[in-house]
């Protein structure tokens, strides 16, 4: 493993009251001796210290506070150093120039998790977590990634590691010594101790979707005829004069895009061009987004308009909105009563009433089997989706031998298959290339 000294700034670009610049590696304390202004020999281990670092003339260049940390006692693992200096963009840059001149090299983008991981101070899908929480854009994909980073997800893959490993045990003594038969018992044993595993990994498995959709955050599609109020209930929500709002019809050409926050949850909210048949240009362009904004959406909102009869538009967007991702919204219930009544939603996007119960709709239509446990482990990142996906396959294929009598050195082979793939989510014999996908994506200084 590469152990040359890396250091990079930590803090996000820009300026600020104070920068953090971290060094990590063999040389880091010789790096930091070089260019602070007190000896760092003696300071103990996780203590901060006042000083200047230092012009090459040995003249001050800004006063710091100095962190040293020994390894393995530090994030990376080896002996790290951060310099705490003043946040201007300026002398960030030339205290971290500073840093290379006594030797350290420029880190590449999350080269320091990358150390930990290597190190064995967190493994694999911690890594990936710390990723998610600094991209974290709800307070409940918050909550899931610092679950992840603390081991939770971890520590349920490898709990079926360990209940693998030992029918991975059997069944391979059984190809090394096929003259002691599996007996009819044992091999039934086997299975169903299997489908036991299998029923629990499926089960974790089928927590993607929530656990996506509580990382990324849902689309909301407002959907209608021209003039029924989507960009007034746009507004409403996000409660902010965001987009144009007349009472001509075909006000909205384009699709407007906005963050939408609700109690703990995310959303990507968005505002779409009334669809109508029209013979305009620029209109039908934006009918056209606005049909493939539909399609895309995680929930529609379809709205209604309480004062007039239902026309052919609405009719055809009642008839082509997939029913188990639409919520139907009646708007300008200040105005006139619902004329149909089937499962809607009341509202007036103009005296802000009625946003309660359609906020519950959401929710309820998201989670249709409830909100997900905090308890409950889930995994938001397809990686680890697809690995579990492929170690559920190579245990049913594991099964579905045993039961029909295939040689034992296929069906060892195949729970071999398994624990590869339930290993890689957690670090186990991953390759370069997958490492480097992992960790290139992070930010410098991480
Ligand atoms: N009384 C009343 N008027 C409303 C309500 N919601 C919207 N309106 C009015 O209806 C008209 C159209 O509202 P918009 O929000 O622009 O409608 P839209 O669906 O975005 O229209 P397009 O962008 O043209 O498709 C405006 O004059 C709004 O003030 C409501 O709840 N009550
Ligand atoms: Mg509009």
């Amino acid at each position: 493993m590469n152990t040359e000294t890396i250091a990079a700034i930590a803090t996000a670009p820009g300026t600020g009251a104070i920068a953090v610049i971290r060094i990590s590696g063999k040389e880091a304390f010789a790096v930091a001796e070089k260019i602070f202004s007190r000896s760092i020999k003696n300071f103990k281990t996780h203590t901060a210290h006042y000083g200047a670092i230092l012009k090459e003339d040995k003249s001050p260049l800004d006063t710091v506070l100095l962190l040293v940390m020994k390894g393995p006692n530090s994030y990376t693992g080896e002996d790290s150093v951060e310099i705490s200096c003043h946040g201007g963009q300026l002398v960030t840059k030339q205290v971290l120039q500073r840093v290379f001149e006594a030797g350290a090299r420029p880190a590449q983008p999350g080269e320091f998790s990358l150390r930990a991981y290597l190190n064995g101070k967190i493994d694999l899908a911690q890594a990936e977590a710390v990723q998610e929480l600094i991209s974290a854009k709800s307070e409940l994909a918050l909550e899931w990634a610092e679950k992840q980073l603390q081991g939770a997800l971890s520590e349920k893959i490898k709990s079926y590691q360990k209940e693998l490993t030992e029918i991975a045990a059997i069944l391979e003594a059984w190809v090394d010594f096929p003259e002691d038969d599996l007996e009819f018992a044992a091999t039934e044993e086997i299975i169903s101790q299997l489908e036991v595993a299998l029923e629990r990994m499926q089960k974790l498995q089928s927590t993607f979707n929530d656990g996506k959709a509580i990382h990324t955050g849902h689309s909301l599609c407002l959907l209608g005829s021209p003039n029924v109020g989507k960009s007034s209930l746009m507004n409403a929500l996000l409660g902010k004069d965001r987009a144009i709002v007349t009472e001509i019809a075909g006000t909205t050409r384009d699709l407007l895009e906005e963050d939408l926050h609700l109690g703990p949850l995310h959303f990507k909210l968005i505002d779409t061009a009334g669809i109508r048949a029209t013979d305009e240009i620029i209109e039908k362009e934006g009918i056209r987004r606005s049909q493939k904004a539909m399609r895309d959406a995680d929930v529609i909102l379809l709205l209604l308009d309480a004062t007039r009869s239902l026309n052919a538009q609405d009719h055809e967007l009642l008839q082509i909105a997939p029913r188990e991702k639409t919520i139907i919204i009646w708007n300008k219930t200040d105005l006139a009563k619902p004329q149909e009544t089937f499962k809607s939603v009341s509202i007036s996007a103009k005296e802000k009433t009625g946003l309660d119960q359609l906020k519950s709709a959401i929710d309820q239509l998201i989670w249709k089997n409830g909100l997900p446990s905090k308890e409950e482990v889930i995994i938001t990142t397809l990686r680890h989706y697809q690995a579990l996906s492929n170690a559920i396959a190579a245990c049913e294929t594991v099964i579905n031998g045993l039961k029909s009598g295939v040689s034992a050195e296929f069906v060892a082979s195949d729970m071999r298959e398994a624990l590869n793939q339930l290993g890689a989510i957690v670090g186990a014999n991953v390759t370069e290339d997958i490492l480097s996908a992992i960790f290139s994506k992070f930010c410098l200084g991480k």
